[in-house]
């Protein structure tokens, strides 16, 4: 099938299965095409929740469907590649948690959305990159903070809260390939951008940066700051959801080798298959999913 053809037969099966299709901003450009929202996690989550659809398709990976899925338990969320985990995700296990939560009894375990569902089970609060700082600022200065497990965005949240952390070992291997050479290269070849970068980047570029933010964050800045240029300290798909909200701006991947492999596994056939055949239906076992549910809420809660 031409791509054409594929588009189209996504949009009558959709139609057919009363589906909402939702996308990450690091999807494949394709992708990101055929969706009805693109977003963060977080926003993803809460525009499934409110969509007037039977049937969510999920381009993204694992840890988001399962997010999605436990924000709308009465809708069916489908994942078109089952296969996406997130390596970072993977970094921390529920018994892992388990057991440094017994080396720090006293401890609030914040997550990171980055993380399964067993490991948010075993968490107070989940946080988001747009979100961390304020999560970190929400709790009481008298309790230690255990944050879980991306310890760039740790340290980044920690710092701008003005609070101790206890960093777990854990890191996005796409986001730490950036280096200083890299942004010092860029910016010479574009001497009028401004340099945005995700907090999962090492701390180094994080310094070197004119605006440190998630996704959500980098598309609200590219928007108001009077700039015409950015240099994009995130993964590649972000360049080109960056590029299409703003036309009039131009937008510069920070290295030619900014892609996670895992957002990269859903395709157009995938999706056409996933609608086609209604599979892969990502399912959240109870008590897991009560339990995680409640560090989602109270993330939720610190935002309001
Ligand atoms: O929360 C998300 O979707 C992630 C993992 C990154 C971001 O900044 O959008």
């Amino acid at each position: 099938m031409t791509t054409e053809a594929l588009k189209n037969e996504i949009k009558r099966l959709q139609e057919e299965r009363d589906a909402v299709i939702l996308a990450h901003n690091y999807e494949r450009p394709e992708v990101q095409d055929v969706a009805d929202y693109l977003g963060d996690s977080l926003d993803l989550s809460r525009t499934a929740a409110r969509a007037d659809a039977k049937v969510v398709v999920f381009c993204g990976v694992q840890f988001m469907a399962e997010t999605t899925a436990m924000l709308s338990p009465a809708k069916t969320v489908l994942l078109p590649a089952p296969e996406a985990g997130c390596p970072l995700a993977d970094m921390a296990t529920d018994e892992q948690l388990r057991q440094k939560r017994a080396e720090y009894p006293d401890a609030v375990v914040i997550s990171y959305v980055n993380t399964s569902a067993a490991v948010k089970a075993e968490s107070d609060v989940c946080c988001t990159s747009a979100n961390a700082v304020e999560v970190v600022k929400s709790v009481g200065k008298d309790r230690p903070i255990l944050f879980v497990p991306d310890r760039n965005l740790g340290r980044y949240a920690a710092a701008q809260a003005d609070r101790e952390v206890i960093l777990w070992e854990g890191w996005c291997p796409t986001h730490i390939t950036v280096t200083l050479e890299d942004v010092a290269r860029r910016r010479q070849e574009y001497p009028q951008a401004a340099f945005m970068a995700h907090p999962e980047c090492a701390p180094e570029v994080l310094k070197a940066a004119d605006r440190v933010a998630g996704t959500s964050g980098m598309l609200e800045y590219a928007g108001r700051a009077d700039r015409r240029e950015f240099i994009v300290g995130t993964e590649s798909g972000m360049v080109y959801r960056l590029q299409k909200a703003y036309p009039d701006k131009a937008f510069y991947p920070a290295t030619d080798h900014f892609i996670c492999p895992t957002m990269k596994m859903t395709t157009l056939e995938k999706i056409r298959v996933a609608l086609q055949e209604m599979k892969f239906v990502v399912r959240v076992p109870e008590p897991i999913q009560h339990k995680a549910r409640r560090a989602l809420e109270a993330m939720l809660a610190v935002q309001a």
